[in-house]
């Protein structure tokens, strides 16, 4: 018997991407989520992650429909933003000469972010030439595409410069990637001394393999989460050293609480994260790492 893979239907091709790879660019290049553009849309800063920190409840207590829904679409992204604002304030004390390298940058939300809190410049990277070309728009309709610029590429071989940043990040993207390419491209590209961050779900050790719920949320990403210690495995292999350690799971379960509410942007994986959240077989982490 001959066994075909799966014909690759991405637009382009990267050289290095593997059938797996153009599976997860057709779902980001396809992706059009309201719970993703109408957040975005709000102040045009797109992003692909989840919220934490308190939720205000009183939006779903507004009687006017439209308002309502208005009102939930706005708490969510204030929450997704601050996430980002979390990530970035992780960064170091960046200049405006600074470089900083956005590894799986979706539509740009997170270099965005940056740029605007240090006025540093950015290179994100994504397989979805799609997500690449609408980020660089987005960039130039603000008028920082001189500074900060986005890229389809692989991001464990992203051709960028050795060497040449200051700081450097995954917000939610390392379950797409086998850490120890990851971890050796952030070194690779980082400056001694210079800060890496990561903002992850990854499966808790303690409660033993992946549950049932972390297998779900695998198949609706056509992702694969790590284990919690695979990442201190690979960090510290790669010149990676923890600086900052963050469970931020019980931050993360208001927003999936108040978008299981939104029933204008849910895309029906809402429960199984509260369910992973709460029967302790999922966390949500932030670790900073020095490159040394
Ligand atoms: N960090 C962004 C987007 C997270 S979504 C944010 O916080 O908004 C996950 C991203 O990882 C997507 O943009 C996807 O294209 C990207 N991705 C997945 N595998 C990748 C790979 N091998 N190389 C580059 N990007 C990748
Ligand atoms: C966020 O993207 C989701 C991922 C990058 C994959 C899985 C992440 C984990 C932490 C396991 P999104 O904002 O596009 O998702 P959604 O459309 O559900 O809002
Ligand atoms: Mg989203």
């Amino acid at each position: 018997m001959t066994i075909t893979p799966d014909a690759p239907t991405a637009t382009v091709q990267l050289p290095t991407q593997s059938v797996y790879q153009n599976r997860v660019a057709d779902y980001w290049n396809a992706e059009e989520n309201p719970v993703n553009l109408d957040l975005g849309r709000i102040d045009d800063l797109y992003h692909h992650h989840y919220g934490v920190g308190d939720a205000d409840w009183s939006v779903l207590d507004e009687p006017d429909p439209g308002l309502r829904k208005d009102r939930l679409t706005a708490e969510l992204h204030r929450l997704e933003h601050a996430q980002a604002e979390l990530l970035a304030a992780r960064l170091g004390g960046l200049t405006p000469d600074d470089r900083v390298f956005d590894a799986g940058c979706g539509r740009g939300g997170g270099s965005v972010t940056a740029n605007l809190r240090y006025g540093c410049g950015a290179d994100g990277v994504t397989i979805s030439a799609k997500q690449a070309g609408f980020a660089n728009e987005q960039a130039r309709k603000r008028g920082i595409d001189d500074k900060v610029r986005y890229h389809h590429r692989n991001m464990l071989d992203t051709g960028l410069e050795t060497g040449a940043y200051a700081a450097s990040w995954n917000n939610e993207s390392t379950m797409y990637v086998e850490l120890d390419l990851l971890f050796a491209e952030h070194a690779r590209l980082l400056r001694r001394g210079g800060r890496y961050v990561v903002i992850t779900g990854c499966y808790n050790d303690t409660y033993g393999q992946a549950s049932r719920e972390v297998s779900l949320i695998n198949a609706h990403y056509i992702c694969d989460i790590h284990p919690r210690s695979a990442y201190f495995r690979a960090l510290t292999a790669n010149r990676l050293v923890p600086v900052h350690v963050e469970d931020l799971t019980a931050t993360a379960i208001p927003y999936w609480e108040l978008r299981s509410q939104a029933e204008h942007l849910v895309t029906g994986i809402e429960e199984t994260f509260l369910s992973a959240y709460r029967n302790g077989s999922f966390q949500y982490l932030l670790i900073a790492a020095d490159r040394v």
